[in-house]
């Protein structure tokens, strides 16, 4: 057998860069490059080994580990996970700056390989600086911390460890149902462990995502509630998107008349002027798609998690009794909350029923009797986010609008936390497939910015808007310089509302008094005057304040053409815009409270039932 004498860290990037897919116009490498941030723990090992590779695996530097991850991240949904990218961070305190954003990964199935600096092996120096010493455990570290949000967790503590791992690390990453965050802790006195590796290990892999064919009996059962149903729906989830399944499911409702509604991570799944597409579902949805769900007779959730914003905390769409299919890759969410599985890639699902169906569709009077509702919502969604008519402070729907008007066909809006992920699921109209980047299962302030370097590195040739609101603008937003440093623009809108502004209006819909989320609610000596335009340009963008939705218009124009990415910010209203859509969250309220508005709260709590 040939060998090659090199470090495990060598033989991990090499073969890292040998792995590739198919992309649209032929092979092209699964893993678009590292994201490092360097410290002791992984300068030397895969520091020296990634300078080594140069250009076959790119490294790019960032300023947060968190940040960078989320960046990673990004990538792989805006790829729709056909490609990722990897995460090396020191030990310690830049391994557990990445666990959030692992957790992120984890609960949007989204792949991500992170690369965690250990300690010693050896562990002949310990304790080494960052170590965490457990008292009892001698085999914890920090990546501990990684191992309830990764799917698959492993510590290299011999090269010879990674001819299984690193396979194995990959099957994960490209599985449609296992997908989701991979990390590898890597020990610092292993990374820089020569080894005899075969050369075969390293020869090209062209790696093939696989296409799960639903089970006939399950397809049946699908088929068969279908024809029989008067009021059916369909969710798309955000699995419609990873399976590639968007032009499939507009074919199909094409030919059925079922209608769709969108979950947060499916949305755009149709245009959203598609005529079967009733818009957002759930507590953040459209009145229409929820007057749907709560009239259907049927429910078909198609790739999507049925998390709580979706189902209105179960209440919009088990009311009733009602029949509820789940066709999932996963089986874990195909079982849920009762549906009827049916465990299988959306795409061949809704080829195979259209097959089957053989001319059926949906009852006309049934997509006729939501034309109303449909229209009404329509002329709500222009009226709330058309230019105000006087002074004062917009709202987030206004600026929303502006925001719509001035971007482009392509272009992809990304968002995270706050109001806004509300207001745009309701009211940003896609155009475009992929034109609607939230990261809603983890809602992670901070993603923002730092996704939006993602998007556009993955989506470099459409234009990435990112809204954001001052609080996630001020968790984290050091990645703006990174999108200055790499070229890679964003077109960022940042909506002042002074504070949690969500939070407040939560608090105050559970009784609660303002207090400590506006910051005028906050304790406080001096309340700072934030300037945000002068941070942002202090950190390489263009940036300008503007005072009304006039403003903000022609600075998003001015920063269509700009070479570089561009902050607009803009005061905003704390209150909400008022367009809703009804449906419920369950937020658990005080059983006994000294406020008489708590009390109220409770009552109408557990006037639905909740609480006990
Ligand atoms: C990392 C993280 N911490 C806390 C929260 C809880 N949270 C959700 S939205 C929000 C406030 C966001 O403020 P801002 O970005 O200004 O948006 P606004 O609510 O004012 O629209 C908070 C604290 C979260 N989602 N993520
Ligand atoms: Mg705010």
């Amino acid at each position: 057998m040939n060998t090659i004498r090199l470090t495990a860290a060598q033989a991990t990037v090499r073969w890292l860069a040998a792995q590739s897919v198919e992309g649209d116009g032929g092979p092209v490498p699964f893993f678009a490059g590292v994201w490092a941030i360097f410290g002791h723990g992984n300068v030397a090992g895969l520091g020296e080994a990634l300078h080594g590779i140069g250009d076959a695996l790119p490294t790019y530097r960032a300023h947060n580990e968190q940040g960078m991850a989320h960046a990673a991240i990004a990538f792989a949904k805006a790829s729709n996970r056909r490609r990722a990218m990897v995460c090396t961070s020191s030990i310690g305190p830049g391994a557990t700056n990445m666990v959030t954003a692992a957790a992120l990964a984890h609960v949007n199935r989204l792949p991500v390989l992170f690369l965690p600096g250990d300690v010693f092996a050896s562990r002949r120096p310990d304790p080494v600086l960052q170590q965490v010493e457990d008292f009892g455990d001698g085999t914890v570290s920090a990546n501990d911390c990684f191992r309830p949000v990764s799917r698959y967790f492993d510590r290299i503590a011999r090269p010879e460890q990674l001819l299984d791992a690193l396979p194995r690390a990959m099957a994960v990453l490209i599985d449609p149902a296992d997908c989701g965050p991979v990390t590898l802790a890597f020990c610092q006195d292993t990374q820089a462990q020569a080894y005899d590796w075969p050369e075969s290990f390293f020869e090209p892999r062209l790696w093939h995502f696989r296409r799960v064919e639903p089970d006939p009996r399950e397809l049946w059962m699908l088929r068969d509630r279908l024809s029989k149903a008067k009021r059916p729906l369909i969710i798309a989830g955000g699995g419609v998107h990873y399976a590639g399944a968007a032009d499939i499911l507009a074919d199909f409702t094409r030919a059925t008349g079922v209608p769709v509604a969108e979950t947060q991570a499916g949305k755009g799944a149709l245009a959203w002027n598609h005529p079967a597409n009733l818009g957002a579902i759930g507590v953040t949805g459209s009145a229409v798609a929820n007057k749907a769900a709560d009239e259907a007779d049927l429910i078909i959730g198609i790739g999507t998690r049925l998390a709580d914003f979706t189902t209105g905390s179960r209440r919009l769409i088990h009311n009733r009794g009602r029949d509820l299919v789940q066709v999932n890759v996963a089986a874990f969410d195909a079982y849920k909350q009762g549906a009827l599985p049916v465990v299988g890639d959306g795409a061949r699902v809704l080829d195979l029923l259209a097959a089957g169906l053989s001319g059926w569709t949906a009852p006309a009077g049934w997509v006729a009797a939501l034309a109303d509702a449909r229209a009404a919502w329509d002329a709500q969604v222009e009226a709330v986010t058309a230019p105000p008519a006087g002074p004062g402070l917009p709202t987030d729907a206004q600026v929303i609008g502006a925001v719509q008007r001035s971007s482009a066909q392509d272009a992809i809006m990304v968002c995270a936390a706050g109001g806004l992920p509300g207001d745009l699921h309701k009211l940003w109209r896609v155009k475009r497939p992929g034109g609607y980047h939230m990261e809603y299962g983890y809602s992670c302030m901070g993603y923002e910015i730092a996704g939006g370097v993602g998007v556009a590195m993955a989506q470099p040739q459409r234009p990435v808007h990112v809204m954001v609101g001052d609080g996630s603008y001020l968790m984290m937003n050091s990645e703006l310089a990174v999108s200055v440093m790499l070229g890679t623009k964003l077109i960022v809108t940042l909506l002042d509302n002074r504070g949690f502004g969500c939070i407040n209006r939560l608090q105050a819909a559970t009784g609660g008094a303002p207090f400590n989320n506006l910051l005028a609610d906050a304790r406080h000596r001096v309340m700072p005057d934030i300037d945000f335009a002068a941070h942002a340009a202090s950190l390489g963008a263009i940036a300008e304040k503007v005072a009304d939705i006039a403003g903000l218009e022609a600075a998003l124009a001015r920063a269509r053409t700009a070479d570089r990415s561009t902050v607009i910010v803009i005061d905003t209203d704390p209150r909400p815009s008022d367009a809703g859509g009804g449906a419920w969250w369950e937020v658990a309220v005080p059983e006994t409270s000294p406020r008489e508005q708590v009390r109220q709260a409770r009552a109408a709590y557990e006037a639905k039932g909740r609480g006990t």
